[in-house]
């Protein structure tokens, strides 16, 4: 069930997407939010298992963060400089709330930065408890070209281009959906004065 905003305009893989539902001045009013976050949790580069570092570089706020080193990937209390992560901006969670239609808030609120040359290869997100609870993702600043397949490896894909301001709800069956983004437009936005793009994903962890 989605909440105020009622269908999507684009189904994309069993992805719901809603093109520029954050219009210009709530995604300055996010970024200036997350100014903040990021002082209070600064941003650093995972390592994979393997220990090659992503080009992504990510923070979390909430009261989980999303975390990967040569352990692997999972969720943890504390920024790896030590300390609790910072809430999550009101406007953010009332976003949640209102896309979902869900009461329950979302747990971890993760922020990845793509500068000139960042992607994300194609992979599951199957860090959480309970499949049944939706992620979603909203991206800000310069276009990214996402791509979105089935459940398992190797099949078939689709790409639309995510611009700022597009929200994406997974769910259902594509919630164990393979995607990824092959590449961003370096530059196409004004939003962030040094380019680059930002997607938040919210997710209920536990
Ligand atoms: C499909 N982030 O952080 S957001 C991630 O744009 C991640 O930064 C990408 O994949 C990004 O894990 C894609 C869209 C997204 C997020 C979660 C999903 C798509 C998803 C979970 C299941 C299926
Ligand atoms: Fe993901």
């Amino acid at each position: 069930m989605n909440g105020v905003f009622g269908k999507p305009n684009v189904m994309l893989g069993g992805a719901s997407v809603w093109k520029g539902l954050v219009d210009g001045p709530a995604q300055v009013a996010m970024i200036d939010a997350l100014r903040d976050v990021v002082a209070a949790a600064p941003l650093f580069r995972p390592r994979t298992r393997w220990g090659k570092e992503m080009s992504v570089r990510m923070t979390s706020c909430g009261r989980y963060g999303w975390y990967s080193d040569a352990r692997g990937y999972r969720y943890v209390d504390t920024h790896p400089a030590g300390g609790a992560w910072p809430d999550i901006p009101d406007c953010i969670v009332a976003l949640w709330h209102q896309v979902t239609g869900l009461e329950r808030r979302p747990d971890c609120c993760l922020i990845n930065l793509y500068s000139e040359g960042a992607r994300m290869g194609l992979h599951q997100d199957r860090d959480e408890a309970d499949f049944s609870f939706p992620v979603l993702s909203v991206s800000l600043g310069d276009d990214g070209l996402f791509r979105i397949g089935g459940d398992k490896k190797g099949g078939a894909t689709q790409s639309l281009w995510l611009a700022s301001g597009d929200v994406l709800m997974l769910g259902g069956a594509s919630r164990l959906a393979y995607h990824g983004v092959d590449r961003i437009r370096f530059g196409s936005s004004s939003l962030l004065s040094g380019g680059g793009r930002i997607n938040l994903t919210m997710r209920v962890v536990d």
